[in-house]
């Protein structure tokens, strides 16, 4: 096969809706593009876990304290199938981690934000695990074997930390006239950060069309973005929460919310590092990793002693 037919016979396959797999051939930028965006998201779920982190000492309940470290715990858990599957294009974890320091690798524009009070461990898991889930629910059906595979069992336990994130916001919205407040405070300040998670206007996103035609992505950034802030609107509404959005209306005609212009600026600034929390997020992580450094050392050790797999920690 010349290699024009391989490229028109990989699209073909891909059209067909059959999954590549690690050792199918496929063009390098089919390979650059998933080691980019499943790095990306594996960054996100890691670094994710930093903001919530911040609460686990000061949970309100020891039931409160449970869930929120099971959840964390998830979000770890995520990391690590979302780092193997991107080993099997042929990049090592500790490349990653690299790419992660040394600021070439992205991760979730939304992680740069504070966790102030109580209310917004709700509005993490209802709004941001919310948004998650509605682009991952999509990427089940990606395509390349691997990622699709751990979206699968990603998405049970994100539309659960979804809910928990809800519960949470429900007891507070409806508490209190001061747990309303903290509520209220946690929506103004985390609506805005989730619906920009999705990434650009469509026609400012230069990865969508490539991310589209090798069915990566299957859907476009704007259309996910609609279809949270359909779902989620009601919510808001359900627990007596204002959406912090004077231009928000429904659209009888096209049955979508409206929403008002979202500040492209500040995304752009805390995706280029000045967010609120971009330099603490970093730090910790570098810290910490730098930390674990005997783990690492001694279960390569272990491996090398009995002949297997080093642990992947
Ligand atoms: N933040 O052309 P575009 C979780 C970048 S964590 C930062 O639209 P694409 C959780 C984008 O990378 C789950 N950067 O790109 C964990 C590109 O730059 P590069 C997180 C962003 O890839 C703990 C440029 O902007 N989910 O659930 O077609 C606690 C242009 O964008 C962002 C994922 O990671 C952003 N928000 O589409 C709680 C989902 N948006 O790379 C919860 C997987 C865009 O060319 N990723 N950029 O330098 C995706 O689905 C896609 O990569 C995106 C962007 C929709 C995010």
């Amino acid at each position: 096969m010349n290699s024009d037919n391989r490229f028109e016979a990989f699209q073909q396959y891909i059209d067909s809706e059959e999954k590549i797999e690690p050792k199918d051939w496929m063009p390098d930028e089919y390979r650059l593009h998933n080691i980019r965006q499943i790095s990306q998201h594996a960054h996100s779920e890691v670094i994710g876990m930093q903001p919530e982190g911040n609460w686990i000492t000061r949970a309100p309940s020891l039931r409160a304290k449970k869930i929120l470290l099971a959840k964390i715990q998830d979000e770890g858990g995520h990391g690590l199938y979302l780092y193997s599957a991107a080993e099997t294009l042929g990049i090592t974890r500790d490349e990653l981690i690299e790419q992660l320091h040394s600021g070439k690798a992205k991760y979730s524009s939304v992680f740069n934000y504070p966790t102030l009070n109580w209310a917004d461990i709700g509005a993490i898991g209802w709004l941001v695990d919310g948004a998650a889930v509605t682009n991952q629910l999509s990427l089940r059906r990606t395509s390349y074997g691997p990622y699709s595979r751990a979206m699968m069992r990603i998405c049970n336990e994100e539309s659960f930390h979804q809910r928990q994130g809800y519960e949470i916001m429900a007891k507070m919205a409806t508490g209190t006239p001061e747990q309303h407040a903290m509520a209220q405070s946690a929506i103004d300040r985390w609506w805005w950060p989730a619906l920009m998670m999705f990434g650009p206007h469509d026609n400012d996103s230069p990865r969508t069309s490539n991310g589209l035609r090798w069915k990566i992505k299957r859907a476009g950034n704007d259309e996910l973005r609609q279809r949270f802030i359909d779902k989620t609107v009601p919510q808001a509404e359900v627990i007596g929460l204002k959406i912090p959005d004077p231009r928000l209306r429904w659209n009888e005609e096209t049955q979508h919310y409206e929403i008002g212009p979202i500040n492209w600026d500040e995304f752009h600034r805390v995706v280029r590092g000045e967010g609120p929390c971009n330099s603490q997020r970093m730090a910790h992580h570098k810290h910490w990793h730098a930390e674990g450094a005997w783990v690492r050392e001694a279960a390569a050790a272990y491996a090398a002693r009995h002949n297997t797999n080093p642990v992947r920690v």
